[in-house]
């Protein structure tokens, strides 16, 4: 079964579940685009989501989806909430979801979690998930250990169900060599950041069209929640603090609170948290979500016409 079958959708290419910044209006304008649109629960409550949800189905016939990131203390409620509304597919992050697909299952809904190793991969799919989304550290946010090089051709030998590539994607070239490595399909971030609908704050956007290729770093790293963010005062001051001995994991998520708000809500450049992919350096303009998927896609499409003849060494 194809990812495109599978979803209902023209292009093999899924929106990253970014934390207060993937809202009805980008993914329905990604769903519109022939992807598969994501809102993305991140912090928020039921009642926030189940009204971005009933947003987007006022914008789109097509289907989308909403990421749920399990750190949240609301995850379970949220999830009840969406087997409710029978939405079509939710994507989990930053957790095991295997406890909620029964009930998603049972409510028809199609459950795709993010992993970033074989061994949950293949638990999950023990436990019944349609696809997974495997996602290497080049991505941006809450990140796991392994390269989507390495990460993804393990979890595709390791499964029997379609494998979404995701961390580092971000045109033609890299899907084409997601399908190269064995995935069905892609999950893009980063690039959705400079979407036209994608309502990021403009200094963070700016940020990101004008990053280079090492302007990403790890925070949060011996807290066991790495997380990647664009260099920046933030970063600089995370790092520092997480080489003293003295803080308490407390005092560290005290810091970090209301940081990934401030860069994309109030456009605090400067202290916000500004998470990205390490790929940002590719990104060099805004566009419509309609526009980059089917760039991304003829881009691919072109490689495997033209390059795969001309393979030489
Ligand atoms: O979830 C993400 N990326 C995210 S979530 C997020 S919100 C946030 N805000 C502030 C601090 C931290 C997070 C920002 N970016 N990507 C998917 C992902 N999931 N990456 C890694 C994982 C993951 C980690 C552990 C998946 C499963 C997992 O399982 C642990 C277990 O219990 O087995």
């Amino acid at each position: 079964m194809t990812i495109a079958k599978l979803l209902d959708i023209k292009y093999p290419i899924l929106q990253g579940g970014m934390a207060w910044i993937a809202e009805a209006g980008l993914a329905a304008a990604v769903s519109r685009g022939g992807g598969l649109g994501l809102i993305a629960a991140g912090s928020a409550d039921v009642d926030y989501v189940r009204a971005q949800v009933r947003r987007a189905r006022e914008l789109t016939d097509r289907p989308f989806g909403v990421n749920v990131m399990l750190m949240n203390p609301s995850a379970g409620d949220i999830l009840a909430m969406l087997c409710e509304e029978k939405v079509a597919v939710v994507t989990t992050g930053a957790g095991n979801p295997g406890k909620y697909v029964p009930d998603l299952k049972e409510a028809g809904v199609k459950v795709i979690p993010v992993v970033s190793n074989v061994a949950l991969a293949v638990r999950l799919v023990r436990a019944g998930v349609d696809a997974l989304i495997a996602e290497g550290q080049e991505g941006g946010g809450h990140i796991g250990e392994l390269t989507t090089m390495a990460l993804v051709p393990q979890v595709c030998d390791a499964v029997e169900v379609p494998v979404i590539a995701a961390g580092g994607i971000a045109d033609g070239r890299g899907i084409a060599a997601a399908f190269m490595l064995g995935a069905s399909g892609v999950q893009v971030g980063t690039r959705f950041l400079s979407a036209t609908e994608c309502i990021v704050s403009q200094p963070y956007k700016d940020r990101i069209l004008k990053a280079k290729d090492s302007d990403t770093v790890v925070t949060g790293r011996p807290t066991g929640h790495p997380v990647r963010v664009l260099k920046n005062k933030f970063s600089k001051e995370a790092l520092a603090l997480e080489k003293k001995d003295d803080i308490s994991f407390e005092e560290y998520e005290e810091f970090l609170s209301g940081t990934l708000r401030a860069a994309v809500v109030d456009g605090d450049a400067d202290h916000g948290s500004l998470m990205s992919g390490q790929i940002a350096g590719l990104v060099k303009k805004e566009q419509p979500a309609a526009e980059i998927i089917s760039e991304m896609f003829g881009e691919a499409l072109e490689i495997y016409e033209r390059r795969g003849k001309e393979l030489s060494w």
